[in-house]
This record gives C-alpha cells, sequence and structure tokens, in this order.
C-alpha cells in the first residue's frame, strides 16, 4: 500500500526515467537499437529496479498510466537519435497485458507516434507470451490494427510462457526474444543449446527475425551469431545505460 502511493505520486513528480539497453546486430557488432528499461529515482537518489515495483503497478492499475508515459518518452528520445552510420536505432518498449485489457492502446501509441514525429518503423512492442493468451481473440484484433500502424511487435521472454506455438503464425509478429535463461548452458551440451538452436530454426523458418538476451560472454556471441540468430542484448555489449550515455556508446563503435 505504502508503494502504491509512492507508485502514484512518482508520476506526478516525474520521478520515472528510462535506461537503454543496447540491441546488437551480430554479424556486424553494430548497436541497431535499444530496449527501454524503466527505473524509479527516488527524492533519496537511488534507483529502484522494475522488478520491485513492476508487480505493484499491475496489480494497482497504475501501469496503464506509467505505460503511457513510458511510451510517450520512449518515441520522444528515440526520435532525438540520429544514424550514426546505417539507420537510425529503433526503441523497443515493454507493454504490460493490462494495458491491453484496458483498451485504448493502438490510440495511445498513435499519438506517442505522432507527438514524437517518430517513424512508426522505428517503434517496436515488447508483447509476452501470457498476452497473447489472456484473451486471444481481443488481443489477436488490437495487436492487428497495431500492426497496421507500421510498428514492429515482438514476443519477449520466449519459450518462457506457455508453450502453445499456434499464436505465431496467428499474430502478426516480427521478432522473437529469446529468454536470457536459456543461454545460461550455451556452448556446453546441455538443454538450453537444444532449445536455443531451435528457436533460432523456428524463428528462421517463420521469417521472423531473433534477439537472444542475456548475451554475457564473448563465446556466448559468437555461437549466437554461428547458429544464425541474428540480435543479442546483453551485459557483454552493454548494461542498461541512461539516454545521454546511449549515443556515446553507439558513437564509440565506429
Ligand atoms: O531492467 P530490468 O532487467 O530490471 O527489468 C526487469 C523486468 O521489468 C523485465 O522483465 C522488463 O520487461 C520489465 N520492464 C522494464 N521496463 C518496463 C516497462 O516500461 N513496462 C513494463 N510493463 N515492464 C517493464
Ligand atoms: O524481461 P525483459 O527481457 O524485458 O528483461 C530485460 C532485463 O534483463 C533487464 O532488466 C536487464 O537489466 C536484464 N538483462 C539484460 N542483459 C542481461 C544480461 O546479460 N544478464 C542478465 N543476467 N540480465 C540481463
Ligand atoms: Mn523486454
Ligand atoms: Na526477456
Amino acid at each position: 500500500m505504502r508503494m502504491q502511493v509512492g507508485l502514484a505520486r512518482a508520476i506526478e513528480a516525474n520521478e520515472f526515467e528510462l535506461h537503454y539497453q543496447p540491441l546488437i546486430d551480430l554479424k556486424t557488432g553494430r548497436m541497431v537499437g535499444a530496449e527501454a528499461l524503466l527505473r524509479w529515482r527516488l527524492p533519496d537518489g537511488s534507483l529502484m529496479p522494475p522488478a520491485q515495483f513492476i508487480p505493484v503497478a499491475e496489480e494497482s492499475g497504475l501501469i496503464v498510466r506509467i505505460g503511457a508515459w513510458v511510451l510517450h518518452e520512449a518515441c520522444r528520445q528515440a526520435s532525438l537519435w540520429p544514424a550514426i552510420n546505417g539507420p537510425a536505432p529503433w526503441v523497443a518498449v515493454n507493454l504490460s497485458a493490462l494495458q491491453f485489457r484496458q483498451g485504448g492502446l493502438e490510440t495511445l501509441v498513435a499519438a506517442a507516434l505522432r507527438d514524437s514525429g517518430l517513424a512508426p518503423g522505428r517503434l517496436e512492442l515488447e508483447l509476452t507470451e501470457s498476452i497473447l493468451i489472456s484473451d486471444p481473440a481481443s488481443v489477436l484484433a488490437a495487436v492487428t490494427r497495431l500492426k497496421a500502424q507500421g510498428v514492429m511487435l515482438s514476443i519477449d521472454d520466449f519459450g518462457t510462457g506457455y508453450s502453445s506455438l499456434s499464436y505465431l503464425t496467428r499474430f502478426p509478429v516480427d521478432k522473437l526474444k529469446i529468454d536470457r535463461s536459456f543461454l545460461q548452458d550455451l556452448g556446453g551440451r546441455g538443454q538450453g543449446q537444444t532449445i536455443v538452436e531451435a528457436v533460432i530454426g523456428l524463428a528462421s523458418n517463420l521469417g521472423l527475425a531473433c534477439v537472444a538476451e542475456g548475451v554475457e560472454t564473448a563465446e556466448v556471441a559468437r555461437l549466437l551469431k554461428d547458429l544464425g540468430c541474428g540480435y543479442g542484448q546483453g551485459y557483454y555489449f552493454a548494461r542498461p545505460m541512461p539516454a545521454e550515455q546511449l549515443m556515446a556508446f553507439a558513437r564509440a563503435q565506429t
């Protein structure tokens, strides 16, 4: 309850900020996009990670207002990112199931794009498997209308949710993000490697792009590239960082 009051106040007090984690093209090693990750800057200056407050924001419904701020802010900041070497980077934004259940998500996305001037193709929306199976008919309609706006759609934490694969052909998604738990024993002969190979193959056969999350070593990055995974994200490349540092990171690469 205390946190809920704090969260409600945090929106008015402008205490949220977005950090960005680079998404890397594994073939070229270049940053091609970044995932926006929400942080709560408490009045004492400390930073609260989302795992501690997003569950409360979801239970209380505040995630709808917070999520609206995230979309506007991510689009606004991404619209300032220059093309440094190749196309200007895209921004990936995480969505909660509640944002779909509330309705109006398409209107919100359209407003964020219009207000920022960001090209729709530079906005990626990360959906979870639980969103896709929660209310298939209404979510399918909403996702289809979002896709019609020209945004990119990805499935986050792929492989950790329900293993019904039928939604992969029904929903107009562009990309799978392999959950970082499967990268743990990559390079060994464990099941992680089998699953990673299977997901990369599945994505490829369905014409979807593939992102591996939680890349922590050069060996894993090289192995993923050799297995045909297009993109990587993880501490090996860069940790999530404040917006001001992201362009310096992109420039330092060239
Ligand atoms: O940044 P970190 O690894 O601590 O994020 C933890 C979790 O919080 C991740 O699962 C991520 O998807 C989620 N998360 C981060 N930012 C947002 C956001 O803006 N909206 C929602 N719904 N989830 C977020
Ligand atoms: O669920 P989602 O994929 O949105 O979560 C992204 C989260 O993963 C962020 O909170 C980020 O801090 C975390 N993360 C990013 N890269 C790595 C990594 O290489 N290792 C670990 N353990 N976590 C990571
Ligand atoms: Mn994510
Ligand atoms: Na994930």
